[in-house]
């Protein structure tokens, strides 16, 4: 396999690092922490850590409004430590994929301190979107545009007199303020951004709203502005941006590469992003709103497959990240697929089956072509923390559309580590110092008591993980469907002798003609596959 393309079979851990390992006790995740539990990600067998946004920030999107782009936030460490994290991550054959976030930065970067103290015609104003309000005295936003957290995309600014005045756009909330892409200097300083971590060793970065930087000309209304389709997502002009840094890219001897981050409801308009000339890969989302039914999953399967073939792009298989409800929760209820507008906060949910499902899915991702991301503490099989009260939640919470939105904290409680109380070996304080409180119920879900028994999600993650790197057929490369099973089946092989199958049924099956059995994602009755659970065979 060549390691060269290493992004096309990787399996890859989101480290959300806030919520990792804290070292120092002030109850926050940190780069020491991190580094001190490098060998058990080493040891799971993941091939690469994609790292969440870790530079200097006010934090009011958790990182994802970013002050100064070429340092470290001093609650997780310096660059020194970050450097060093890199490095030691290397020495365990662990690549390091940094979070990229180009579409805005924090309200506290001194390019907008500037434009905001500057007033009305400040050259630093021409960094963002800064316009005159609608209305008789400008008292209307310039446009309908919404944020994606609620309410009107744009925020009416005090000017340096006093006095209300111009208003600045901000697709996500207003302490993160979008960055005006057709602004040379915008393009330049991310170059040069690009290009400082690069050369620190990075082999990878996600690159946060890959869709969003470049808006419509004009910036004019849009049809439905809560939609998919808007005037600031996947406009036509952003393609140019991503050709410019696949060249810096490749100037790094071709083994760097990226993943974009959009969420985009047509497939031929995603792929256009993963030509050979741009990114090399993309989140596929599809699983995180797809039923758990065999034949919306083929549909999926199909369709990535369909979508990434023509531009030669490896697909990426997600079942979880930190802003989604977590996948053993979704699993349990009756509608299982992810929706933002509707987050089924607090449905009923069936914590056994949703686990079964989880383990089955695991082994089904890990097993299509491609490569495939594993969100931290899915292999510990945490479920969603959905009683977080409201007031300890740093996440929005927030009204929309007649329903309380809670946000997006009860998949980012601190990992358990060890132990039998909170703060389960999290940090060195005591369970009150942590940022978010952690269930009393997850003894049996730190890593330590995870890697004690042996027929643990995490112990199947490790044997699974552990495969992919052994067999030829996994990785990279092409499926075939096999056909002759019930239709609630999703079955198919890969070259040269691998075999996959899923039981989507409510009885159990007979499993197909085999030499081996490789993997079970759950004990088999007799010879028998019983209901949702998936195995990886050898076949003859
Ligand atoms: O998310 C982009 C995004 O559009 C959604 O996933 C978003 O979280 C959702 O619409 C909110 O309900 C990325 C990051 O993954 C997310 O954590 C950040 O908040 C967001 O960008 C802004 O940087």
């Amino acid at each position: 396999r060549s390691t060269m393309h290493w992004w096309r079979s990787a399996a890859i851990y989101q480290v959300y690092l806030r919520s990792f390992a804290d070292s120092d006790g002030d109850g926050t995740g940190d780069l020491t922490g991190l580094r001190q539990r490098l060998p058990y990600l080493a040891d799971l067998g993941i091939d690469a850590i994609w790292i969440s946004p870790w530079y200097p920030s006010p934090m009011a999107d958790a990182g994802y409004d970013v002050s100064d782009y070429r340092s470290i936030e001093p609650v997780f460490g310096t660059l020194a430590e970050a450097e060093t994290v890199i490095a030691e991550a290397h020495e365990k054959n662990i690549r390091v994929i940094l979070d990229l976030v180009p579409n805005h930065c924090s309200d506290a970067h001194p390019w907008f301190v500037d434009a905001l103290a500057g007033g009305p015609g400040a050259p630093a104003r021409e960094l963002f979107w800064f316009r005159n309000g609608r209305g008789k005295s400008g008292e209307l936003p310039p446009n309908n545009w919404a944020s994606r957290f609620g309410g009107p995309a744009w925020t009416r600014v005090t000017e340096p007199d006093g006095q209300p005045g111009q208003w600045f756009l901000h697709i996500f909330s207003p302490e993160q303020p979008d960055l005006n892409w057709d602004n040379q200097r915008v393009r330049k300083e991310f170059e040069d951004i690009l290009r400082f971590w690069l050369e620190r060793g990075v082999d990878g970065l996600r690159i946060d709203v890959a869709d969003g930087l470049v808006k419509a000309e004009g910036l004019p209304d849009a049809a439905d502005p809560y939609g998919a389709v808007t005037p600031y997502f996947d406009q036509d002009g952003v393609h140019e941006i991503y050709r410019s840094w696949r060249k810096i890219a490749d100037t790094y001897d071709g083994s760097r590469a990226f993943v974009g981050e959009m969420w985009l409801p047509d497939p031929e308009r995603f792929a256009r992003y993963l030509r050979p000339d741009e990114l090399h890969s993309a989140f596929n989302f599809d699983f995180l709103s797809c039923q758990w039914d065999a034949s919306a999953l083929r549909q999926v399967i199909d369709n990535t497959l369909g979508t990434h073939a023509p531009v030669s792009a490896a697909p990426t298989w997600v079942l979880s990240n930190h802003d989604v409800t977590r996948h053993v929760t979704r699993y349990g209820r009756e509608k299982t697929g992810f929706d933002f507008a509707d987050r089924q906060h607090g449905a009923p949910t069936d914590r056994a089956l949703g686990t079964r499902r989880a383990r089955a899915a695991a082994m089904l991702t890990m097993a299509l072509p491609g490569s495939v991301y594993v969100y931290q503490g899915e292999e510990l099989g945490l479920w969603e923390i959905e009683n977080l009260p409201d007031e300890l939640r740093q996440d929005p919470v927030w009204e929309r559309s007649g329903h309380t939105d809670h946000g997006r904290d009860g998949c980012r409680v601190p990992i358990p580590w060890s132990g039998s109380a909170p703060p389960y070996g999290f940090s060195p304080a005591g369970a009150d110092a942590c940022w978010l409180p952690q269930p009393a119920d997850w003894a049996n879900h730190t890593m330590t008591a995870q890697a004690a028994d042996p027929d643990s999600i995490l112990n199947l993650y490790r044997q699974a993980l552990r495969l992919r790197h052994t067999e030829k057929a996994l990785g990279d490369g092409d499926l075939r469907w096999l056909d002759g099973l019930p239709t609630d089946v999703v079955a198919f092989t890969r070259d040269p002798n691998f075999a996959c199958v899923v039981n989507l049924c409510d009885q159990p099956i007979a499993l197909p003609d085999h030499r081996h059995l490789l993997l079970a994602s759950g004990p088999l009755t007799g010879t028998l596959l019983p209901p949702d659970t998936t195995v990886w065979l050898r076949l003859g």
